[in-house]
């Protein structure tokens, strides 16, 4: 009996819904796998507990997930405290204190969902976008004077190191290797932002050159997100900043059927430290408490725990229940369904033991 010890980081708003959700799903998973047991310790770490301790985790937060072989997260932010705030004071040092510099989001319309673009199926959509996780545009590099006066002036630094650049790019790479379609796209923008772009164009060519058998292409970003409209069938795995990636990202969920469904894994792929996973989607406070909240994209965060933790096989059980469960019209409302968080989750569980049987 192999037993994994996994950190649990509710966070905010259906963040504290979804989490159970999934837990339930995992469980469901080691019941009918038996030869694999989770053992969860949860934290409280949150926007709450910043309005009470005056930080979102304790000084020694990583230290106490640290020894943890995952982190299964919800969602952080709050009306209340400050974006930014409450990502960097959360999020961010876990992504990046553990270097889970991979962010994987699959974008893959299931069987049963409908998909806002015209008349596109499940042949249509599905491709990994391929997100670059602790540097980039998100930095903490830049500063602001004379506040509050006309002459107010603000800089923000965008930080692209070679090792950082390049190692996603062929995180990509590699990953293409495993797919169907054998291609990796890259987000650019050089055109418009002269250093750091260009920069990314020529080190992602240096390693597609290594790449013989992977087709490779660069998109503007303005481009490629009106192509994931268009045509997204043409893609395999996009590979983009921090920034550009995150907002693929919220666009492809939508075009798979709703931000509800889109499942990430922040990912160390050394696995020197524990890896991260959690649902694209935030802490949606306008439903909070409703219970409708959508728990198929916390349960495919959990898939892909499975997945990175040696369970490929658990990994498509749960895929193939979701959509089994999707299928036979068991859906949330932002799916144009009637069922609530609860309803979709047993019905997920009740296929998985029936798939597995
Ligand atoms: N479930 C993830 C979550 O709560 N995300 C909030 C968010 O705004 N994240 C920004 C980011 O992923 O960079």
């Amino acid at each position: 009996m192999k037993q994994f010890d996994i950190a649990m980081i509710p966070g905010d708003g259906i963040g504290r819904e979804v989490v159970p959700a999934g837990q339930k799903i995992l469980n469901v998973v080691a019941d009918v796998h038996g030869g694999v047991r989770f053992r969860y310790k949860s934290y409280p770490w949150s926007c709450a507990y910043y309005l009470k301790h005056g930080r979102m985790m304790p000084e020694d937060g990583l230290r106490r997930i640290g020894d943890s072989d995952a982190i299964f997260l919800g969602a952080v932010g709050f009306p209340g405290v400050a974006d930014h705030v409450s990502l960097w004071g959360l999020l961010i040092p876990i992504r990046r204190g553990f270097q889970q510099y991979a962010c994987v989001r699959p974008v893959k319309l299931l069987p049963g969902v409908r998909s806002p673009l015209a008349a596109r199926g499940p042949e249509d959509i599905d491709f990994v976008v391929v997100r670059e996780n602790n540097e980039g545009e998100y930095s903490s590099m830049g500063g602001r004077i004379y506040s509050d006066t006309p002459h107010e002036v603000v800089t923000q630094l965008n930080l692209f190191t070679r090792r950082g650049t390049e190692r996603i790019i062929r995180y990509a790479f590699e990953l293409a290797r495993k797919k169907r379609k054998k291609k990796v796209t890259s987000a650019t923008k050089s055109n418009g932002i002269i250093f750091s772009m260009p920069f990314w164009d020529e080190v992602f060519w240096e390693v597609a050159r290594r790449y013989r058998g992977i087709a490779a292409e660069q998109m503007h970003i303005d481009a490629l997100s009106a192509r994931f409209v268009t045509h997204p069938h043409n893609f395999g795995v996009v590979v983009g900043s921090n920034l550009f990636g995150d907002i693929l990202t919220d666009l492809g969920a939508a075009i798979a059927g709703s931000i509800g469904i889109g499942a990430s894994a922040n990912l160390n792929p050394e696995k020197k430290f524990p890896s991260c996973f959690e649902p694209v989607h935030g802490s949606a406070p306008d439903i909070v408490g409703k219970g409708i909240a959508n728990p198929l994209g916390q349960i495919w965060s959990g898939a892909l725990m499975l997945e990175h933790l040696g369970y490929p096989k658990a990994h498509d059980l749960v895929v193939n229940a979701m959509a089994a469960v999707l299928a036979s019209g068991v859906k949330t409302p932002d799916l144009g369904g009637k069922a609530s968080t609860a309803q979709v989750t047993a019905a997920v569980g009740k296929e998985i033991r029936r798939l597995a049987a």
